[in-house]
């Protein structure tokens, strides 16, 4: 651990937190992805199945903003004229409604409608960066990693859904650019409660190969007093 980091009890050992230079990151916490009649849903999920991360996402954004330190919300979402999806993106599958189509949210995934927008329970609050991204990672095409080294960020905390599709995806983004990463178990959901167990298991392999996965509880403990 250097002087200037704190040891939070995680898996595969402890993970060296940065006090004011670790964002939070919470993925995707939209109503698509949910809430019936979605994206999410569309897809043929079971969208309760990610209710059980709101509680500790809500926890940490409170310990968050008490201690002034950065924030990232993204939105998996397209422009309405869908210049930014990919024909693959949307034509693969056979969702019950597809990207761009008219749902009981609005347009499946579009920015700018209901169902694009983040959970009233975790909603953004000013100065808080949200990132509208049309892809799974939340590095490509959106600017992010400019935008976070000019504040000094160097750890991120992850938490938010699916747990092994952009949450995954955007900590190997992350961990490629160099920065050092912590999943909160309780923090993160999928559709599949196997690919999470085996997301958790995968990223923390062959001594933290993509980084580091911690309880919500660990991670609080041992946050410096606000
Ligand atoms: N389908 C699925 O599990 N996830 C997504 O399509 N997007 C996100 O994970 N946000």
């Amino acid at each position: 651990m250097n002087a200037d980091t704190v040891a939070v009890a995680a898996t595969p050992f402890a993970y060296p937190f940065a006090p004011g230079r670790t964002a939070l990151v919470v993925i995707d916490m939209q109503r698509d992805f949910i809430e019936p009649g979605g994206f999410g849903a569309s897809l043929g999920n079971d969208v309760t199945r990610l209710h059980g991360a709101i509680g500790a996402i809500a926890a940490l954004l409170a310990a968050w903003r008490a201690r002034g330190w950065p924030i990232v919300h993204t939105r998996e979402c397209h422009r309405g004229d869908l210049s930014d999806c990919p024909p693959a993106k949307r034509l693969r599958g056979g969702p019950s409604l597809r990207i761009g189509d008219p749902g009981p949210m609005g347009r499946v995934l579009i920015a700018g409608e209901p169902g694009a927008s983040i959970i009233p329970a975790l909603a953004p609050q000013g100065g808080e960066i949200v990132v509208d991204k049309p892809g799974k990672g939340m590095f490509y095409a959106t600017g992010l990693h400019e935008t976070l080294q000019a504040r000094g960020v160097t750890h991120l905390v992850f938490t938010g859904v699916t747990t092994e599709v952009c949450v995954q995806t955007s900590m190997r983004e992350a961990n490629d650019r160099g920065y050092e990463c912590l999943l909160v178990e309780d923090g993160t959901e999928s559709y599949f409660p196997e690919f999470k167990a085996a997301t958790l298991a995968m990223i923390a392999a062959q001594g933290a190969i993509v980084g580091w996965h911690a309880p919500s509880a660990a991670l609080l403990e041992a946050l410096v007093p606000a």
